[in-house]
């Protein structure tokens, strides 16, 4: 009856349910919500985890004694409910203060400024139990390129990056960061762009064993990308620590619908790679409940996001186990794209021997057309 448990492992970000929907073009349509409700509430619907950014816990200007009290309550909500935090993040965004960027800032003051801000949530994020710390650039791009000098700002992100490692290192945190890719919006384009970029510049820090990856289904989508080959690339790296499921309609702005709402076809196979792929995280939905809802309305669009995942897990699960598929996947070759391209002992030398014709291999059928439709039903649920 697709109802979620804590062993789903289905997670939800305090700024999804918690948007008052306010746009670019548009105040808030709904009241803001207390931490401490959206957790009971999600505990509620069978979510096991609640994530957050800094500044949706405390409210920003809070002096200490009022951010203890919001810590307290929160960490009182959790025990309650037996909730638990498995990612945190910085709010690197919403103040003018980021304007030009936060790590990336010309202004080297705000970059100072910005690495406190995140040292001082890193501290709380440990102390709740995270695992991951998510990093996404939001501000970190430009909208003229007269204003920036991309090669100096990746110096700055990496410099950013590096301190934060070590500083989790130094205070001996269990904690590994995960960078956010998102093409632009809210700057006109944004530095790391695609989960492509992402796993190039880990590749340059010095501790890259500690940065993975936190793409977000929507963000590729808006890039005109497959998110399925980026969390397939990301996997195959080693790099998936954390995901951001949402629904997109293709390349626009950033919609943040629910999961499966907007590309469903690109949802039932990133649920099919998440589920075979050797992924065992949080299933986390960064979504926005459409500003046209009120209160019953956000906790629909909850309940949606993990009802559509189990629905897709169960129809990837039955297309995996039909017999008429396994048939198709081998008609289309599909298992023996892992076998290697040579055997073992073999050298390239070995390749001379083949006898081959490429001309009866162009001729071949590859079956893909029979293989897309049995997916096609599957998903739609009339086998
Ligand atoms: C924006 C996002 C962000 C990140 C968050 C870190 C506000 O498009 O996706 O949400 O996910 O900052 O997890
Ligand atoms: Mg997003
Ligand atoms: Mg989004
Ligand atoms: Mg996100």
């Amino acid at each position: 009856d697709y109802r979620p448990t804590p062993e789903d492992r289905f997670s939800f970000g305090l700024w999804t349910v918690g948007w008052p929907a306010r746009d670019a073009f548009g105040d808030a349509s709904r009241l803001p919500l207390d931490p401490v409700d959206t957790v009971h509430r999600l505990a509620e619907l069978g979510a096991y985890g609640v994530t957050f950014h800094d500044d949706d816990l405390i409210p920003p200007g809070s002096d200490e004694a009022a951010r203890e009290k919001a810590v307290a309550r929160f960490r009182t909500a959790l025990d309650e409910t037996g909730m638990v935090v498995p990612m945190a993040t910085t709010n690197l965004f919403t103040h003018p203060v980021f304007k030009d960027g936060a790590f990336t800032s010309n202004d080297r003051g705000v970059r100072r400024y910005a690495l406190r801000k995140v040292m001082r949530n890193i501290d709380l994020a440990a102390e709740l139990g995270a695992r991951t710390y998510v990093m996404w650039g939001g501000r970190e791009g430009t909208e003229s390129d007269a204003a920036k000098n991309i090669p100096a700002a990746l110096d700055r992100f990496r410099e950013a990056v590096d301190l934060m490692c070590q500083y989790v290192v130094d205070r001996g945190y269990d904690l590994r960061f995960a960078l956010e890719p998102k093409p632009n919006e809210p700057r006109g384009d944004i530095l790391l762009p695609t989960v492509g970029h992402a796993l190039a510049f880990i590749a340059q820090l010095d501790r890259p064993e500690m940065v993975g990856v936190n793409p977000e289904v929507g963000h590729e989508e808006m890039a005109g990308l497959n998110i399925v080959h980026g969390v397939g690339q990301a996997l195959w790296a080693g790099k998936l620590f954390h995901i951001d499921l949402n629904g997109q309609n293709g390349a626009r702005f950033d919609q943040d619908l629910v999961f499966g709402h907007g590309n469903t076809r690109g949802a039932f196979f990133l649920v099919d790679l998440l589920e075979h792929g050797g992924y065992d995280g949080p299933r986390h939905f960064d979504f926005k409940p459409l500003r046209t809802e009120g209160p019953r309305g956000v906790w629909d669009a909850a309940a949606a996001n993990m009802r559509t995942y189990l629905i897709l897990r169960e129809r990837v699960r039955a297309f995996r186990a039909d017999p008429e598929v396994q048939e198709a996947l081998a008609a289309a070759q599909v298992p023996e794209l892992s076998l290697p391209t040579l055997a073992p002992g073999e050298t390239y030398a070995d390749l001379a021997a083949d006898a081959f014709d490429p001309d009866v291999a162009g001729a071949r059928e590859c079956n893909v057309e029979r293989l897309d439709q049995l997916a096609l039903e599957h998903l739609l649920g009339t086998r």
